[in-house]
């Protein structure tokens, strides 16, 4: 694995090699993670959501211009269920062409859900994780707030943006509920556009009621992201924001609650692929399906059964298989 000792040496190419490789193959994925999670733990997660069309990728690009001016590293990855590669490829070109070179402080992934082993939510794990040992000091995450998917990945980030604006004056209900309460800072973008005041007179509102009793208030900022105009206050927002989670240890916890989460996954895909597995190649599965085809067995109980009998088995070390 001389290509992560290249990647922690600081080689974009290697990085760029590793997330193809681990979005490809489960278990080259499992022995980079092994490798890499010592490394990682460094850097500010930062996950940009909001209704399609607000202006994500355009307050990220901005974002990243006043990052990079501040002496940061920066990864972004943009997850795209919908349309693959599209935006992604739009927000690369459009730093590479404003930088004008490639930039050894940035580094940009687009994710599709199409093909890819294990859902959206794990690859995009990974490629954190990839990004944040290679020594990004910010990673951003941007994902359409419509799906579940995308919940899930507001999850994984310590400070979560929620992008709206006026064309959306509705935006607070075009967003899934439940990611509302995730949002850490709200961004009205667009406010160039008519309604726009009133429209950050809304969200304001909105927020103050659904945080009153939060000890963190999430600050309601206006931006022009096309003039890149708000962006300083954004990031100073970012960095107030990660200041607060390490004073309260709420740092902390949100990242036992990523690793609760990593290994909820990782037990009931270990469990789910040892007991099928078990019950097919034992030949025991045809005949549940029979016996419970032919009412002989109460369905209910004549799994539970073979779920434990099938669990003696493969702890008992007769049979493992992983993956
Ligand atoms: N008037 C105005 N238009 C903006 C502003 N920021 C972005 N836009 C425009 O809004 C459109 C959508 O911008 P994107 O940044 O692609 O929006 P997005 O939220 O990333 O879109 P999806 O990823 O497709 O959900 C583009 O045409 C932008 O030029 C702004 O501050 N003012
Ligand atoms: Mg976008």
């Amino acid at each position: 694995m001389g290509l992560i000792d290249d990647m922690l040496n600081g080689s974009q190419r290697a990085l760029s090699r590793l997330i193809t490789l681990l979005e490809n193959d489960e278990e080259v994925r499992q022995k980079i993670i092994r490798i890499i999670f010592k490394y990682t733990g460094n850097a500010h997660i930062i996950g940009f959501t909001g209704p399609p069309g607000v202006g994500k990728s355009t307050t990220v690009d901005a974002v990243v211009t006043e990052l990079l001016k501040r002496g940061k590293r920066v990864g972004i990855v943009a997850v795209d269920p919908s349309s693959p590669f599209f935006q992604g490829a739009v927000l690369g070109d459009r730093i590479r062409m404003q930088s004008n070179e490639e930039n050894e402080n940035l580094f940009i992934r687009s994710l599709a859900s199409r093909g890819k082993l294990g859902g959206l939510s794990k690859v995009t794990n990974d490629v954190v994780k990839l990004l944040d040992a290679f020594g990004m000091d910010v990673i951003i995450i941007e994902t359409v707030g419509t799906g579940q998917s995308e919940y899930e990945i507001a999850k994984m980030a310590h400070t979560t943006v929620i992008v709206l604006s006026p064309g959306y004056g509705d935006g607070i209900q075009a967003i899934k509920a439940g990611i509302l309460e995730t949002g850490d800072i709200f961004i009205v973008n667009k406010a160039d556009m008519d309604g726009a005041s009133k429209a950050i007179a809304d969200i304001i509102g909105t927020v103050e009621f659904n945080f009153s009793s939060n000890p963190w208030t999430p600050p309601v900022l206006s931006a022009i992201a096309k003039k890149h105009e708000g962006v300083q206050a954004i990031v100073n927002e970012f960095e107030n924001h990660y200041k607060y989670l390490k004073e309260t240890n709420l740092l902390e916890n949100k990242n036992k609650v990523r690793i609760e989460q990593e290994l909820t996954e990782h037990i009931t895909s270990w469990v789910e692929t040892n007991v099928l597995n078990y019950l097919g190649s034992s030949g025991e599965k045809q005949k549940i399906i029979d016996q419970i085809f032919n009412k002989e067995e109460d369905p209910i109980a004549i799994i539970d059964h073979h779920i434990k009998e099938s669990m003696k088995e493969i702890i008992s070390g007769n049979f493992i298989k992983q993956d």
